[in-house]
């Protein structure tokens, strides 16, 4: 079974599982979720992640999403060595602050105006294409 990634490549936290699976040597099989599509939005997506967030992991039906979630896991079942998230606590809790400090923080700083304008395109777009097939017969 391969172990399915859903995302998109221009998403920061599918970017972060790509380098985990990449320092890993582990081939992942990339299917695309097009936010612009709202793909992420999609029943079927739903099904398996009910949070609409990419990335999500599929890994012979251990089904995981939350980048740093699905980093500690590849990293925990694929990894040769402990070096990435080494077993010694003080090492890892040093890496799980800088994890929950992207969570809280980082990423959280990043996600608000970028979903914000984001959002806002989407529905100046969607309004002006609602609006010129509802005025067609105007024409
Ligand atoms: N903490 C999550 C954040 C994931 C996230 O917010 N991804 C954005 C794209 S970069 C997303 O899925 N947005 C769509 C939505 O929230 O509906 C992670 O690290 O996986």
């Amino acid at each position: 079974m391969p172990i399915v990634l859903y995302g998109t490549i221009t998403s920061p936290p599918v970017r972060a599982v790509l380098m985990t699976a990449e320092a890993l040597g582990l081939k992942l099989e990339f299917r695309e979720v097009n936010l612009v599509k709202l793909e992420h939005l999609k029943p079927e997506y739903l099904k398996i992640n009910p949070q609409h967030t990419i990335p999500t992991l599929d890994d012979d039906g251990v089904i995981l999403w939350d980048s740093h979630a699905i980093v500690a896991y590849l990293v925990g079942k694929y990894a040769k060595d402990d070096s990435l998230y080494p077993k010694d606590l003080a090492k890892r809790g040093l890496i799980d602050s800088r994890l929950h400090f992207d969570t809280g923080y980082a990423f959280a700083a990043l996600r608000e105006p970028v979903a914000s304008s984001f959002w806002n395109i989407l529905f100046k777009y969607l309004r002006t294409t609602i609006n010129v097939s509802n005025n067609r017969h105007l024409n």
